[in-house]
């Protein structure tokens, strides 16, 4: 059975931003193991981000993060880019690297340091006027390791002041996106920690600027769809970063601990309103391949994604509706779960023939032979930012 055609339709609305980052070797504090073939560069990157792309038609743009991907022209990547058939997409800022940084960035007691993160950020709008890119996205590692280091409120009070200021150099079509975290690097507190700091941080500045969602960044038992439906009410769901967690930023292949809660949460998407082109919510994965190839990882995600979102708009929302009001909360919850129940992956495969894409992207792929021509013309590829 082939999906209704409203259903087909909107499932040709996902779009999938993918991590340069992810493309690099990465590891954790223990190993950093090297894949044959990794990029040296942010354009072997975009080469290899857009191969998900190709197979798929999912991930039609790319992140980058500065200065881990910093080039001399960004209008050359662009159209390397393009020339690839993907865009160039969100710009990660970091101030996560730096000596300067031990004790913090835009919350930074020292004016020089403050200075000098804001600086970080307005070159990374400059960035984004070349690479055509809307979203700016602020991850800040910020925070205290002990009770007393410093006094949290300042802390909050200073890092308004730094996000004015870079807000204030946000284009018309552009947004800043604050993103947090529970815990780390920072162990005692992080000056962003969680959805409601964020939201109160952007909410303060204007419309330009929403929250970005990241799945591994909560505690175990958070029920994130709450979060996402809340944020989506109030307008502030710029964006979500995917991956999976079992302990704590784990940054695995999303979909891969726990699907259910990923299909809970596009589920909580599709009902506020932020899912394909009506939507403001973008769709990103922010992950690692430690111990796997990278591109096989990436298209592993977008089809985790792609096959939950798929279920989530199989379910049948009258009914839905009609059971709540009854009160009937077995045939609510039943209602729910014939959907998340329901096996697409024959249909998605159907779809994607009907649209001259492979049935099976994966297979498509590894038959290809682009891993073993990377693996050939590539020697000394370069190390994400995370890892040793
Ligand atoms: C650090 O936790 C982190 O994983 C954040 O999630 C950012 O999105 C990402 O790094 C890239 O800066
Ligand atoms: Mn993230
Ligand atoms: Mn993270």
């Amino acid at each position: 059975m082939a999906f209704a055609p409203d259903i087909a339709a909107r499932l040709e609305e996902q779009a999938i931003e993918l991590p340069s980052w992810a493309f690099g070797n990465s590891g954790t504090r223990f190993k950093v193991f090297g894949t044959p073939g990794t990029p040296r560069d942010p354009f072997e990157k975009i080469a290899d981000a857009a191969q998900v792309n190709k197979y798929t038609a999912l991930s039609p743009s790319v992140a980058l993060h500065i200065p881990w991907d910093k080039v001399d022209d960004y209008a050359e990547l662009r159209k390397h880019a393009e020339d690839h058939g993907v865009a160039l997409g969100t710009i990660n800022s970091n101030t996560f690297q730096d000596d300067d940084y031990k004790l913090g960035s835009l919350a930074h007691r020292d004016d020089r340091i403050r200075r000098k993160a804001i600086d970080h950020h307005l070159e990374c709008i400059d960035i984004m006027d070349e690479t055509g890119s809307r979203d700016l996205k602020i991850w800040l590692a910020d925070g205290t390791n002990y009770a007393g280091q410093d006094d949290m409120r300042g802390r909050q009070d200073r890092m308004h002041e730094s996000l004015q200021e870079i807000y204030a150099r946000i284009g018309e079509n552009q947004r800043l996106v604050l993103e947090y975290k529970i815990f780390e690097p920072a162990f005692y507190h992080m000056d962003v920690p969680d959805w409601g700091t964020s939201y109160a941080q952007v909410a303060a500045l204007g419309d330009r600027a929403t929250v970005c969602l990241d799945t591994g960044h909560h505690a175990p038992s958070t029920n994130i769809e709450f979060i996402v439906m809340q944020l989506l009410r109030l307008g502030k769901l710029g964006s979500f970063d995917f991956n999976s967690r079992n302990y704590a930023d784990d940054d695995l292949i999303v979909g891969a601990a726990d699907p259910f809660q990923l299909f809970r949460i596009i589920n909580e998407v599709i009902i506020g309103g932020g899912y394909g082109k009506d939507g403001d919510t973008a769709f990103m994965l922010d992950q690692c391949h430690n111990i796997e190839d990278k591109i096989p990882g990436q298209i592993r995600s977008v089809l985790n994604v792609q096959e939950m979102t798929a279920r989530a708009l199989l379910v049948d929302r009258e009914a839905l509706e009609a059971a709540q009001i009854e009160g009937d909360v077995l045939k609510a919850n039943g209602i729910l779960m014939d959907a998340f129940y329901t096996d697409v992956r024959g249909d998605l495969a159907e779809w994607r023939e009907s649209r001259g894409l492979p049935a099976d992207p994966m297979a498509a792929f590894l038959a290809s032979g682009y891993l073993a021509k990377i693996a050939e013309e590539r020697v000394g590829g370069v190390q994400a930012g995370w890892g040793a």
